[in-house]
This record gives C-alpha cells, structure tokens and sequence, in this order.
C-alpha cells in the first residue's frame, strides 16, 4: 500500500501550515522592558507622601534635631488619604519612610529617632504599617522613599552609616509586603544636626552609598520593586520637579556623564537627556515626572489657596503619562494628619477629568481597516479591547503602515491616545494623524515617541468622519496594543 505520507503529502501539508498557521510574532527590537517595569507602566499615576516632625516645623528640610514631640498628628488617618488617593484616580502611594531629617515614620531597630519617640499612638504606632494597610484595602500599590542622607545620624559619613542605612531598607523592604517602587533623591545639602555635632558632612556620590551592592539588596527582597533615582535604573528621574516629560521622551536611556566625570554608573550624571530619553539607548528607563500637589513637598499653612486645580494636574497629566512617562504627585498631609480640603477637592476632580475623558472610545463604533495587517492573529479588534496584552502588528516588511476609522455621522473629538505593545520594544520613531473633515484628509498633529503610552490633545476639538494614524518612520515592523479617540469631558 501506498504510503500516507508520501513525500508529495508532508510537502503539502507543510506549504498548507505556513499560509494556515500562527504569523510569527515581530522579533523584539532594542532594550527592553523587564517584567517589574511592565507593572510599573500600568501604574501610570500615584503620590508621593511627605510627612514627619519636618511638616510640624514649617520646613522643606528638617535640620535632624527636631523634639520628636512634635510629631503629634491627633486626627492621622491613612484611610481618609488614601480615599483621596483613589478619588484621583492614583493606583499607588509611596511614603517617605525617612526623609533627610532622618526620623523614622516606623519602629526601627536601627535608630532611637524614630516614631516610637513621639506621643503618635503614645509610642506604639508604625505610620508606615497603617499607610500599607490602608493602601491593600484600596487595592493600591505601595512603595517607599527613604532618604540616604540623614541629618539626624552622628554616624553619616562613614561606612557605619551605610551599614545602619542597608539595614534600614532591609526592615522595609523585609515588613511591608510587596512594593511596587524602592525611591532614592539624590540629595545631599551636606550640614545637618549629626547627634548633635552641628557639621558639614561632603561625601563622595560616585562611591560613598556603593549603590550597586546596596540596591542588590532590593533586587533580592523585593524583586518587583522599581528602583528610581536621578540617575536611573528601572526609573529615570525626569530632570525637573514640574511635572513633566519632553514632548520626545524614549523609554530607552543611555547616561551620559557629567562634565569631567567618566562614570554613568555609579555616578554623576549630566541629567540634561533626562525629560528626553536616548533613542536606541542600551537600557529601558522610562521617566518618572515628581511634582508636589501645593509648591511645597511638605504642607505649608501660607501656602493655602496654591493647590494646583483639576484642570492643571491634567495638563500636567497629558505632559508625563501621555509622554510614556508616569505621573508622581506630591502629597502633604497637614499637623492635624490629614489633607488639606483643597488638595481632596483638586483630586477628586482630577480623578473625574481622567476617568471621564477616556471612558467612551470612539473608535468602538467606527469602521477600522489598516494597510499592512500581519495575518490573523494581530487583529484590529485588538486596538479596542483594553487589553494591554493583545496587538495589532504591521507585516514584517511594513514599516510606515496606517490605520484608518471611518464613522457614517461625523465625530468631534480632541484627545488621540496611541500605545506600543512594549514587550517588543520602543519601534515607532515618528507617525501623523489624518482627519477626513469636509470631504479630504487633513494633517492635524505630528509626533514622535509612543511607547507605553503617547496621548495627542488638540488645541480645540475638531469634528470629522474619519481619523488616519500613519506611521511616518520605523526601523522594523510595528505594532499598537491599544488605540483610542476621545472628546475631553469638563467639570
Ligand atoms: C528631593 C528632596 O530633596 C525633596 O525634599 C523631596 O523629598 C523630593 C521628592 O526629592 O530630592
Ligand atoms: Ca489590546
């Protein structure tokens, strides 16, 4: 009998599976992104909570000798904040555990300045336990802020002190379940209190913390935590306290060391490419835009009335997550321990602004085709269906394809929202947005960078039967994992 499988069969059944199977995935392209930074890039908004003996002394900057007495919050409540928190629409919280006046918000065992000293739930409280607590009954992320320079310390300076600090971040990182972000300033205005000996202390950036073994130890207790820093690392600090990222900002990163030094890492870095990125750059370091909520990090009374209003903060949104960049918002807990009303009223409307502008994708009810379509496993409806995990990919030789929606009754909008699937990397370096308005295409916005997220606001919002993206320029073959147009919602 003749054989099933003549040779003239497998040859079939071969040709057959390469037209019928799976069209293989694009090959990743450039540095990528790890899994813990994945995660951080679905965070895209949280806060930063400064609060310590520092707020009750009116200051920026504790000096390290404030009477831990002062620390008396009599109406503290971590739930309270962290309502207004999700009220913004913020999806994690990072304490300042320690800032540079060196008082613990827990019960460390490394030093006696520290919460225990202070009449906050008469010497038995641990803020950073009711802040963690607060946060998983939300469903927020948390992290932690604790500051290498320490005013407070008699040991800082020495290799003593850095031991005191390890052991710090190996309390934190070892009692708080899992965190999201591990946060390093790299501040050091070197006088401070010290135990008392009223000194300047310089010391050696390049070398003195040895971050690389010091942030060996986050990697190893907390292998999900983000490790920021001005120089980066998993997050690039974006070389400005405004709230904002470069109109260009790549993901991608490659230090560049400051005048006269030739170390990136450890380093001093010439942090004029921070709100930039490196196009190509060797390491995946996305930006983080820092902003206080008031024009403090601490809350000040005579600085009532300056809250940034709704309207700001998503200005300032549309600048840092629209920008692939997250959004980290400065907020202040007052002396009575909770937030000032104002800073509550700006969140909730932030909050509202954010979730309203971009709760109803027109592009659900357009009609959508595309130029290039890969094959059926990266298909349009991929581009809608909020999931981040699924895209739509161009064919392997196109590399300037374009997607165009088309709508029976015109559609007026003005917020353009694009994200790669970044699992394969940054690929996009520039792309143009089309509108059919009165019967012909029109240009109406041009940019570049993408990546996790590239939100185009238009000036006014314009009214249109159909919306042309088309990728201008790329090295290899593209892909969206989401693509949306919205008309931006008012209070
Ligand atoms: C800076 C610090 O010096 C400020 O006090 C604040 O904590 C800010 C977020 O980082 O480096
Ligand atoms: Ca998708």
């Amino acid at each position: 009998m003749k054989s099933l499988f003549s040779l003239g069969t497998i040859l079939l059944f071969l040709f057959a599976s390469i037209f019928s199977f799976a069209q293989k995935a694009p090959t990743p392209y450039g540095a990528l992104p790890s899994p813990r930074q994945l995660k951080w890039h679905e965070t895209e908004v949280y806060g930063l909570v400064h609060f310590t003996p520092t707020t009750f002394e009116n200051k920026e900057w504790g000096y390290g000798d404030a009477n831990p007495a002062i620390f008396n919050p009599k109406d503290f409540d971590a739930d309270k904040i962290v309502a207004a928190f999700k009220a913004g629409g913020l999806k994690g919280l990072v304490l300042v555990a320690k800032h540079h006046d060196g008082f613990a918000l827990w019960p460390t065992k490394t030093t006696s300045y520290n919460i225990s000293q202070s009449p906050f739930r008469n010497g038995k409280g641990d803020m950073v336990r009711e802040f963690e607590q607060a946060c998983r009954k939300a469903g927020l992320k948390f992290g932690v802020y604790c500051s290498p320079w320490d005013r407070n310390n008699p040991l800082y300076g020495s290799f003593d002190y850095v031991k005191v600090y390890r052991e710090q971040l190996r309390e934190l990182y070892t009692q708080y379940g899992e965190l999201f972000m591990s946060w390093h300033d790299g501040a050091n205005g070197g006088d401070g209190y010290y135990g008392g000996a009223r000194t300047t202390k310089k010391i050696d950036r390049n070398t003195y913390y040895a971050w690389d073994t010091t942030w060996a130890i986050t990697r190893k207790l907390q292998p999900m935590a983000n490790l920021f820093s001005d120089i980066g690392w998993d997050v690039r600090w974006v070389g400005n306290e405004s709230g904002f990222a470069g109109e260009t900002s790549w993901a991608t990163f490659t230090p560049v060391p400051a005048k006269g030094e030739s170390m990136t890492f450890p380093g001093n870095l010439d942090h004029t490419q921070n709100p930039f990125g490196t196009r190509g750059g060797n390491n995946w370091v996305p930006a983080e835009c820092d902003v206080p909520l008031r024009p403090g990090w601490f809350w000040h009374p005579e600085q009532k009335g300056k809250s940034k209003s709704a309207e700001q903060l998503f200005t300032l949104y549309l600048k840092s997550v629209g920008r692939g960049a997250a959004l980290d918002l400065g907020i202040a807990p007052d002396t009575r321990g909770l937030l000032d009303e104002e800073d509550v009223r700006s969140l909730e409307g932030f909050g509202k602004l954010v979730a309203g502008s971009f709760q109803n994708n027109l592009l659900s009810t357009a009609q959508i085709k595309a130029s290039d379509t890969r094959g059926k496993d990266y298909p349009l409806t991929y581009l809608t269906d909020n999931n981040w995990n699924t895209y739509w990919a161009s064919k392997e030789e196109a590399h300037t394809p374009f997607i165009e929606a088309s709508w029976k009754t015109a559609q007026t909008f003005d917020l353009i929202r694009l994200r790669e699937y970044i699992p394969l990397g940054q690929r996009i370096e520039s792309f143009e947005v089309e509108a059919m308005i009165d019967g012909s295409w029109k240009k109406i916005a041009a940019a570049t960078s993408i990546g996790a997220c590239r939100i185009i606001a238009l000036d006014a919002p314009i009214t249109a039967t159909g919306l042309r993206i088309r990728v201008t320029a790329s090295p290899v073959a593209v892909t969206f994992s989401e693509m949306g147009i919205y008309k931006k919602v008012n209070l």
